[in-house]
């Protein structure tokens, strides 16, 4: 996500429809369709066809508008919509902070999980309306829905901390969360 303004803002009343999975007053607001995620899924043959056949849309981020500067503290809800690219669950791309800096994520409602990966171990918190996750600094995150309803939290992060989605495109996660048997099950992915 790019973002405008240097200039602080004023204090800001932001309300959050947790239905819609929108803020008010609104900033950016960004949808990620399944072209978006080319690289991410393990079975390529599979997201190539769901290109093909009608490109769905696996998650929107729909922000305030606290600007990603330095100093300030931009926040977003996350809708990942159910579904998987043959089991492998819908998630986001996954990103690290060039700047380690921690990251808080709310669940807000539906259920899913947080992945994260510092290179050498995995982590993953199960997410669900009223649970906190706390990424530390420097633990590569994403997120992806576990269930059959939209799952949606709000980010709340450091806007000068950057985003590396190429860290994650190079090195993965060090899981993939697939659903199997009727379960849930996260998969060594070495690299
Ligand atoms: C930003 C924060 C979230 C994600 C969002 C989409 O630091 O972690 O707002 O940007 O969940 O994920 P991704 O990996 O596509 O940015
Ligand atoms: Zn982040």
């Amino acid at each position: 996500m790019s973002h405008f303004s240097a200039t602080p803002l004023d204090p800001l009343l932001v309300t959050m429809d947790i239905a819609a999975g929108r803020m008010s007053p609104p900033g950016p607001t960004m949808v990620r369709r399944m072209a978006d995620l080319e690289g991410l899924f393990a079975d390529q043959a599979a997201w190539a066809r769901s290109v093909e056949s009608d490109n769905p849309v696996v998650y929107e981020v729909s922000s305030s508008p606290v600007p990603e500067v330095p100093r300030e503290l931009p926040h977003s809800i996350t809708t990942i919509f159910p579904g998987a690219c043959s089991n492998e669950l819908y998630m986001t791309k996954g990103h690290q902070h060039p700047d380690p800096q921690g990251e808080i994520y709310l669940g807000l409602s539906g259920v899913g999980g947080l992945l994260m990966y510092d290179g050498t171990r995995t982590e993953w918190l199960e997410m669900r309306p009223g649970t906190i996750g706390y990424i530390p600094p420097g633990w590569a995150h994403r997120s992806v829905n576990t269930h059959d309803e939209p799952y949606r939290f709000l980010a709340v992060y450091p806007g000068g901390a950057g985003h590396d989605y190429g860290w994650v495109l190079k090195h993965g996660m060090g899981s993939r969360v697939v659903a199997r048997d009727g379960g849930v099950h996260l998969l060594p992915d070495p690299r």
